[in-house]
């Protein structure tokens, strides 16, 4: 079975490392889309503080990925899920429902979120750290 996820992975942390084991477990090949800096932007107003080319290379050197591409656009998942030949298309639960459209193509599952991090929490965290 081929997995295919998205996300952009930003500042890497332990909730991106477990949704990708997690998927990379239901299959026997993981393929990742990974949200190119003007997708992030069109996303979350947000420009990621690192580059696409950081990110995608952090990913490259994950035992639990094997393969990973720059998703462009949120429009072309139908086609991404084709050209990678995906059977389940996994997401995490904070995009409930929002790729169930593409049930016609693979089967999509929604896994539940590691709590208590995430990007913006962390980038919280570094903007209020007081060093003294
Ligand atoms: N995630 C998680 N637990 C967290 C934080 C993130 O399981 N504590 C999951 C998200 O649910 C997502 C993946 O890690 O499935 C990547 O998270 P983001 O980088 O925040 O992805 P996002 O920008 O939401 O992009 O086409 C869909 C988008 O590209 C998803």
């Amino acid at each position: 079975m081929r997995v295919i996820t998205f996300g952009t992975f930003d500042m890497f942390h332990i909730g991106h490392l477990q949704i990708l084991e997690r998927a990379r477990a239901l299959g026997s090949h993981l393929t990742v889309g990974v949200s190119s800096d003007n997708l992030n932007w069109q996303k979350k107003q947000r420009k990621p503080i690192c580059p696409e080319h950081d990110r995608m290379r952090i990913l490259q050197a994950l035992r639990c990925v094997d393969e990973v591409f720059l998703e462009q656009s949120l429009e072309l998942k139908g086609e991404y899920i084709q050209q990678y030949n995906a059977d389940i298309l996994v997401m995490g639960d904070d995009w409930e429902g929002r790729f169930d459209e593409y049930k016609t193509l693979c089967d999509v599952l929604y896994l539940p979120r590691t709590p208590s991090i995430s990007t913006t929490q962390l980038i919280e965290v570094v903007r209020s750290h007081d060093p003294r």
